[in-house]
């Protein structure tokens, strides 16, 4: 017997990483056998992490959910009857109508980031709930204090091109977990370091990266503004600034300096938690090695200052003219580089409001906004909520008042999903969406700058359909007739990259944008007047903000460990966490404990501790060793709360404060104590 050829199809993966990769699927039969990095995309270098080279066993996986769902039991009980499609629809288009027929603002879409893909993203979406006149969401969950900051820094999300990073001669890796997050990246650390060039990581966590950099600076959680400053501080006092640099470049800066000389590293190390001689030597290096580049993440920014500390760390090449080499300044997004070729007016078509100024809620805050009554302030109590992209009972903050919200009997709640996660469990209809193996997309990137296109490989499993057509054939039960609501995908993806050469990009996959090398040089950052800026309008010249719940709060009495909750390797956010090879490799949920911690506490290695706060308790296996650092807990990833040991997660002890800039959520920025269970 013959086997069945073999064809290959060019993809791209849609996950919220800085990577964006380049893939090339292998299909046989109508099912996918393998997904690999594309050879020939340089970012991508023919190599993917573990998580995606197991893509096919994400998308024919037997717990896909393949038709439309109608919940039978109680909110939460995971309880479901299979309905047809035209009946599901049915339903959501009367339940939204009669809603808006009262207050179009008491229906709202979440959605975030479970596919960065711009057509199955926000586009069809985005066109519905303008029409409707839905309230708007603010997508603040990941990155919206640092993007706020760069916007206020350098004008807007712009950097580094990754591959020069294999020229640098120094590395900074700040607030990133690379090997974990953003491998790709790594890559080209790697090389640099095989070239000479020394690396180091600045991360309250002794993580897989900072092991295998050269130094390793672990600072209490969101003190990396004073460490900024005290950088800053020995750039100024030992002479290390680029003064020609700073006069044509750079504005405001004689109110940074003034600031910054009341940082002297003496002060920063206590505020940090670190050895003044440590950030003196760190400061030497940065002040002295050319090309010297820092990749920031965005580790560093969900905590109270994070705004703040970003524009800090952002102004470091800025003071000593780092930017004047290409392989030197900085990197925290690049998603900024495409806005040129972008038309968002073509692709959401605010348009359709038609004048209309929705209120906007906060997905940072949902938990607090889904349990809120109608007021003249916060307009009307929310009544229907449409779920796309986002699993938001795992990943919101605060989840005692998420799942609150949820559970309310008398919200109408419609979940596109492909499996059957917590908040899919809370549903009134869950609605089948393909994957990124099902469907066609277009792709910018946050962590380099290439445009990428996605090739359906097979046809959609069961009865999935893609977010875009969910959402058209919703458009036309409720009467839309505005033809854009019948544009096909490949129309949203002209609609959304017009400045991009569609043919070579559906031909090669990927296209890349025609970028200056050494973008800063000479200047010409993307502000109004081309300087980097030191100040920022409503907000001043950048300064420590100390965390909400640091050391020196009134909560430290009670609760005296620190807790952050980074990315597990195996898992993206709350995604994979129902692969079981994936889970498997991550075992089961856990906290990162130092030794003294545990032995303060009688927690012995693999002991069920109870982490717990004034928001909650979570109950989960502690790992004794030097990963965490004396005074702070790591518990990883987000796992879902089904799989959690006493149906909990992480985000049951994080909170819903806000930061300092993009009104972003602080769930690095935790106090807890913990005890054996
Ligand atoms: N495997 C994997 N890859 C991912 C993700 C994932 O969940 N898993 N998540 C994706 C997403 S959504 C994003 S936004 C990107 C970027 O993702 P980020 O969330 O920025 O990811 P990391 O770089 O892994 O994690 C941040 C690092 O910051 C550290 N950190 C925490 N608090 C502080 C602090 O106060 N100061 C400093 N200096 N460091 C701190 C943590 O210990 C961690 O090592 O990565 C993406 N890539
Ligand atoms: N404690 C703690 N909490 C965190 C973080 C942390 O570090 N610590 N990280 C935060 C960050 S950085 C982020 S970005 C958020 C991320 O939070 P989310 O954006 O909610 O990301 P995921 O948890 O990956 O959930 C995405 C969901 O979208 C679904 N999905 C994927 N593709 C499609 C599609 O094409 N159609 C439809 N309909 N669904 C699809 C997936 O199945 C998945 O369930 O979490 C945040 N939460
Ligand atoms: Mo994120």
């Amino acid at each position: 017997m013959q086997d069945s050829p073999l064809t290959v199809v060019r993809g791209a993966c849609p996950h919220d990483c800085p990577d964006t990769c380049a893939l090339r699927v292998t299909v046989q039969d109508g099912r996918v056998v393998r997904v690999q990095g594309d050879p020939d995309h340089p970012p991508t270098h023919g190599a993917l992490c573990t998580k995606v080279s197991r893509y096919h066993e994400r998308t024919h996986h037997p717990e896909r959910v393949l038709h439309p769902l109608r919940r039978v039991g109680l909110k939460g009980s995971g309880r479901f009857e299979r309905i047809a499609w035209d009946e599901a629809l049915a339903t959501v288009a009367s339940r939204l109508r009669e809603v808006a027929a009262r207050a179009p603002e008491a229906v709202l879409p979440y959605s975030y980031a479970g596919t960065m893909g711009l057509v199955q993203g926000e586009a069809m979406a985005l066109r519905f709930f303008h029409k409707l006149g839905a309230s708007f969401l603010d997508r603040t969950i990941c990155s919206s204090a640092g993007g706020e900051a760069l916007a206020a820094t350098y004008g807007g999300k712009i950097g580094m091109h990754l591959e020069h990073y294999a020229e640098s001669k120094l590395i900074v890796i700040w607030g990133s977990n690379s090997i974990t997050s953003n491998l790709h990246f790594w890559t080209f650390a790697q090389q640099a370091k095989r070239n000479g060039a020394k690396l180091w990581c600045i991360d309250p966590r002794r993580t897989e990266t900072a092991e295998k950099c050269h130094r390793h600076l672990a600072p209490l959680p969101g003190t990396d503004g004073a460490l900024a400053l005290a950088l800053m501080h020995e750039l100024i006092t030992r002479g290390w600034l680029d003064d020609d640099y700073i006069e044509r470049h750079v504005s405001g800066f004689d109110r940074l300096r003034a600031r910054a000389l009341e940082w002297p590293p003496e002060r920063a190390a206590a505020e940090c938690g670190l050895q003044a001689e440590d950030i003196r030597e760190l400061a030497r290096e940065y002040g002295n090695t050319r090309p010297a580049a820092i990749r920031l993440n965005y580790g560093m920014q969900r905590v109270a200052g994070g705004g703040n500390a970003a524009r800090l760390i952002a102004l470091l090449p800025c003071l000593t003219g780092a930017w004047r080499h290409r392989a030197g300044g900085l990197l925290l997004s690049s998603s900024g580089w495409f806005k040129p070729v972008r038309d968002d007016a073509a692709l959401y078509r605010p348009d359709l409001l038609a004048g209309r100024r929705p209120r906007t809620i906060n997905m940072s805050t949902i938990g607090d906004d889904l349990l809120r009554e109608s007021s003249p302030e916060f307009g009307p109590r929310i009544e229907a909520l449409v779920v796309y992209n986002s699993n938001p009972v795992a990943v919101a903050p605060e989840s005692a008042r998420v799942v609150k919200g949820f559970q309310r009997e008398d919200l109408f709640t419609v979940v596109l999903e492909h499996f059957m996660t917590d908040t899919a469990d809370h549903a009134d209809i869950v609605l089948p969406a393909t994957t990124q193996l099902e469907h066609l997309d277009v792709h910018l990137s946050y962590g380099h700058t290439y445009a990428m296109w996605n090739h359906p490989a097979i046809q959609p499993l069961g009865e999935a359909k893609p977010n875009s057509q969910i959402f058209r054939e919703l458009a036309q039960r409720m009467g839309y007739t505005e033809p854009c609501f019948a544009d096909s995908d490949e129309q949203l993806a002209r609609d959304a990259f017009p400045g991009i050469d569609q043919e070579a990009l559906r031909r090669d996959g990927w296209v890349k944008l025609p970028l200056p090398e050494a973008p800063f040089a000479d200047g010409g950052f993307l502000t109004a007047d081309g300087k980097a800026h030191v100040d920022a309008p409503g907000y001043g010249v950048p300064d420590y903000v100390p965390p909400h719940e640091g050391v020196g709060s009134p909560l430290a009495a009670r609760y005296p460990l620190a807790m952050i909750s980074p990315p597990a390797r195996n898992f993206l956010n709350s995604s994979f966490v129902n692969v079981a090879s994936l889970r498997d490799a991550e075992r089961e949920p856990l906290v990162e404990m130092h030794p003294h911690d545990a032995a303060a506490r009688g927690v012995v290695d693999g002991a069920l501790v109870e982490v717990f706060n004034d928001r909650g308790r979570y109950h989960c296996r502690a790992r004794i060793g030097e990963r965490a650092r004396p005074g702070v807990i790591n518990g990883l990833g987000v796992w879902w709360r089904k799989f959690g040991v006493r149906g909990t997660n992480v985000n049951e002890l994080t909170s819903q404060r806000l930061t300092d800039m993009g009104r972003g959520p602080t769930f690095y920025d935790c106090r807890v104590e913990v005890r054996p269970a």
